[in-house]
């Protein structure tokens, strides 16, 4: 009985994802699902994307947390929509509360919606939120080791971003090997090591998202 429960909510979650995801596409908006586990770097990635999109893409942001409007605050310093959604306990983002946040997103006026996800390597990978592309951002402190301990997670990204690469010299992480035994559980995932402090691979970062924006539909009005 118990099993079934959980199928349910993850049913119902799924038929809001979808209408969520119609309902950005009526308004050409490409969606990424952010996570990583706390302090990985979500919020600064999500900062820097934003000034390399400057004057090229307008783009809004759905900042989610278990409490406190920190980063939103953060997001809004740099004048672009920005709604957060407090899951009050709760560990990830799901569809439902997406939907009530997407009606306080711009839609019209943004080309491109940043979802932050609640810090956790677990529970955001089991909801579709609607979102176009997943991106993993795995830091360099949380060791080489996550994708054998954190496995849908790194199943499920169309993108993992090694980040806090200015790092490498202080700490024992093998890129190579981890970005072996990724791509040897999701060989067609895109891997790219940043830095949100030196900027180092942003660049490559930003033409990725372009690119994949640029695949879909409503690329000629990007
Ligand atoms: N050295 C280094 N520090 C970084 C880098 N990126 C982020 N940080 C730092 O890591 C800490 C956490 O970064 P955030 O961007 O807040 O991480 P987050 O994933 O949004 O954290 P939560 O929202 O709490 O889950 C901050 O002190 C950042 O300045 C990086 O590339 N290198
Ligand atoms: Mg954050």
């Amino acid at each position: 009985m118990e099993i079934k429960v959980v199928k349910d909510i993850l049913d119902a979650n799924e038929q809001i994802a979808q209408r969520n995801r119609q309902l950005l596409e009526s308004n050409n908006v490409f969606a990424v699902n952010l996570m990583s586990s706390p302090g990985a770097g979500k919020t600064s990635l999500i900062l820097e994307t934003i000034k390399r999109l400057k004057g090229k893409i307008k783009v809004g942001v759905i900042e989610g947390d278990v409490s406190s409007s920190l980063d939103a605050e953060a997001v809004a310093k740099e004048g672009v929509p920005v709604v957060q959604i407090n899951t009050g306990g709760g560990c990830h983002l799901d569809a439902n509360m997406v939907f009530s946040a997407i009606g306080s997103v711009p839609l019209k006026d943004i080309k491109l919606l940043l979802i932050e996800n609640v810090g956790n390597l677990i529970c955001p990978a089991e909801f579709d939120l609607g979102e176009h592309r997943k991106v993993l951002i795995s830091s360099i402190p949380e060791g080489d080791d996550k994708p054998f301990k954190y496995p849908l997670m790194f199943h499920q990204a169309d993108a993992v971003l090694i980040n806090k690469i200015d790092l490498l010299p202080y700490l024992n992480f093998d890129t190579q090997t981890f970005s072996r035994t990724i791509k040897g559980m999701n060989e067609k995932v895109k891997i790219i090591p940043i830095s949100c402090v030196t900027g180092e691979g942003i660049e490559e970062w930003v033409s990725w998202l372009l690119s994949q924006m640029r695949g879909g539909e409503y690329a000629k009005r990007i």
